[in-house]
């Protein structure tokens, strides 16, 4: 695929390196149209089939990680466009299909479905610059993307709401203390810590990171008795490894382990 929304490049020295994929509409504040949101889908598929490839980095620029969905594709929008048209399903829920590590690393503006797209990684790392909104409000609209749901997971009922009903923005230090995000640093040092977090996972035993995912995730499924049982059986595979051997080995050795991802 040709891409012209988005910037494609690898980092890293190691056998396994880091997918980096840059949300690229700078006149635009990186708004999420389809031809974008094709692109990040196509990418991201493109780099979790890529055995080369351990861990998804997703950015966007200084002003903005992404201003939302296009409201310029929306306007016109009737039911049947929305409801009826493949807006929903077409390219907005592949980002879940992904098994590698996927972390947003995020700088200015994420509003709307930004927001929702930041969500949507495993975990964002933020710069100091950062401000997090589900503005949707303002437009007639609610966030359609996940946003009623993972807020609330993220933040609690009482910041949730406050952002979803009025629409505040919300800072990088306000978000780190909800637990929005992982980590805030400043603007300067974003991409080099989020690219040194993902070389740390690059060089873990892949199966033990995607199970440690799967699981993870799992907790916001089902019931917590459902969530352990799922949590334990993935644990009891990977004694089926040579990684877990490996792992536990050069731990009693005092050596770094050295992953054959097998
Ligand atoms: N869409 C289209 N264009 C946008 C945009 C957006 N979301 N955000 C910004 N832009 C454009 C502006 O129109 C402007 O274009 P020109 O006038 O230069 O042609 C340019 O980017 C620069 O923006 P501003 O001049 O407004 O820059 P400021 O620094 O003054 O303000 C801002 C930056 C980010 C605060 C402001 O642009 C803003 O409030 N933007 C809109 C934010 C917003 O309302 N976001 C929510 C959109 S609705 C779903 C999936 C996703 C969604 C829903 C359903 N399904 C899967 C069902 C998501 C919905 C949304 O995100």
């Amino acid at each position: 695929m040709v891409y012209e929304n988005i910037l494609i490049e690898r980092r890293g020295e190691g056998p396994r390196q880091t997918g980096l994929i840059t949300l690229n509409r700078p006149k635009q504040m990186n708004a999420l149209n389809d031809a974008l949101m094709d692109e990040l889908g196509a990418a991201l598929k493109a780099f979790d089939a890529d055995a080369g490839i351990g861990c998804i980095v997703i950015t966007g620029s200084e002003k903005a990680f992404a201003a939302g969905a296009d409201i310029s594709a929306m306007v016109n929008f009737n039911l049947e466009d929305s409801y009826g048209g493949d807006f929903i399903t077409r390219n907005w829920e592949t980002i879940r299909t992904i098994r590698k590590p996927v972390i947003a690393a995020v700088a200015g503006f994420a509003l709307g479905g930004g927001c929702e797209l930041a969500m949507m990684c495993d975990f964002i790392i933020a710069a100091d610059t950062a401000k997090f909104g589900q503005p949707e409000i303002r437009l007639g609209i609610i966030p359609g993307a996940g946003g009623t749901q993972r807020l609330p997971r993220a933040l609690g009922k009482a910041k949730a709401m406050d952002m979803i009903l009025t629409s505040r923005m919300m800072d990088a230090a306000e978000a780190e203390r909800g637990g929005l995000v992982s980590r805030v640093v400043p603007f300067a040092d974003l991409m080099t810590v989020t690219l040194a977090a993902a070389e740390s996972i690059n060089e873990l035993s892949a199966m033990s990171v995607m199970m440690a995912k799967e699981s993870v995730n799992r907790a916001f499924e089902g019931t917590l008795a459902d969530g352990v049982m799922f949590e334990r059986r993935l644990f009891h595979s990977l004694f089926a490894t040579a990684d877990q051997k490996e792992g536990m080995n050069a731990f009693l050795s005092k050596r770094k382990a050295t992953f054959k991802q097998r």
